[in-house]
């Protein structure tokens, strides 16, 4: 017996493909030995290549979406394998062309939850579905109702420790409920420390982009810390209460393109009345006007000694 599972490295793929091997220990008794497992990224068009022509009982293919490249996927794995299994749920995969699947390829299909619940529930229709399974869907399928399911989901997609991730997983699915509550358990306090992780090298890169400038047109000039991108106020948290921030994007707005510049200060600046005259609004702390035009002038990086 030679079994492949094939996905991708995010949380619900890898706790879909944790899923099937545990359903092929428990319900056929498959070793590990006869287990393969193929990781791939989205982008990668290698992914045929890794196959080299073995041949297969059967190939998993799990919470991958429907492109033009999965369906040549679904074909090269269907003349490897005597058997495919594909499990997805994401939207487009519900529309994929009559005649493209060849006979041999199982298609597991749903919109309305995770893939690894439909994984389970391919394996194990009868059974509860297990609290590690269900958190990794909460937030896969941004129902976000349990506040752990994100530290579970970064935990899983550390990419440093993947394969640590996936043993955890395994272990989870394999044990009793009362050690697979503590494994998990376990697994959010990583996520929970990982998300802080990169929330801070995030504020770090972000502190990069800053500038100091002066925020200039026919209604005034006022000096203020600047940064291109999305955000919010927290990025300014060095400069808040002795600086105007503005954070600021362009983007379109109807028909034609515009820049939206975001005004933030947490001292007695009236941000309001400032982006008023520019045909804007808000509050004393926060406010926004829209302009056709670039308007900072005499822009120049803050240095990294003033962060
Ligand atoms: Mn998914």
């Amino acid at each position: 017996m030679r079994i492949c599972i094939v996905g991708h490295k995010d949380a619900d793929s890898v706790m879909s493909q944790c899923v099937a091997a545990f359903g092929l220990w428990v319900l056929e008794a498959v070793s590990t030995e006869d287990l393969e497992y193929v990781p791939y990224f989205y982008t990668d068009p290698t992914l045929i290549k890794e196959f080299q022509d073995v041949r297969y009982d059967r190939i998993y293919l799990l919470d991958t979406s429907f492109t033009p490249e999965t369906v040549g996927w679904l074909q090269y794995f269907a003349s490897i394998a005597a058997k495919v299994i594909w499990i997805d749920h994401h939207e487009p995969s519900t529309k994929i062309p009559n005649g493209d699947i060849p006979g041999n390829v199982t298609v597991v299909l749903g919109t309305t939850c995770s893939a690894a619940m439909l994984t389970w529930k391919f394996f194990f229709p009868e059974l509860a579905i297990p609290r590690a399974v269900w958190l990794v869907s909460d937030y896969d399928t941004w129902t976000h109702s349990d506040p752990t399911s994100k530290a579970l989901s970064a935990a899983i997609m550390d990419e440093e420790d993947l394969t640590f991730a996936n043993e955890k997983l395994r272990a989870v699915l394999s044990r009793s409920p009362v050690d697979a509550e503590a494994v998990l358990l376990d697994m959010i306090k990583d996520g929970k420390a990982l998300l802080r992780k990169r929330v801070t090298l995030d504020a770090d890169r972000r502190r990069l982009g800053l500038f100091y400038a002066d925020l200039t047109d026919e209604h005034g000039t006022v000096p203020v810390v600047a940064l291109m991108g999305g955000g919010n106020s927290d990025t300014f948290d060095k400069f808040i209460n002795t600086h105007v921030c503005v954070m600021f994007k362009y983007e379109t707005d109807g028909e034609k393109m515009v820049w939206k510049y975001s005004l933030y200060s947490g001292n007695d600046y009236h941000c309001g009345n400032h982006c008023l005259g520019r045909g804007g609004g808000g509050h004393a702390g926060a406010a926004g006007f829209s302009s056709t035009k670039f308007l900072f002038d005499n822009v120049r990086p803050v240095p990294p000694e003033d962060m």
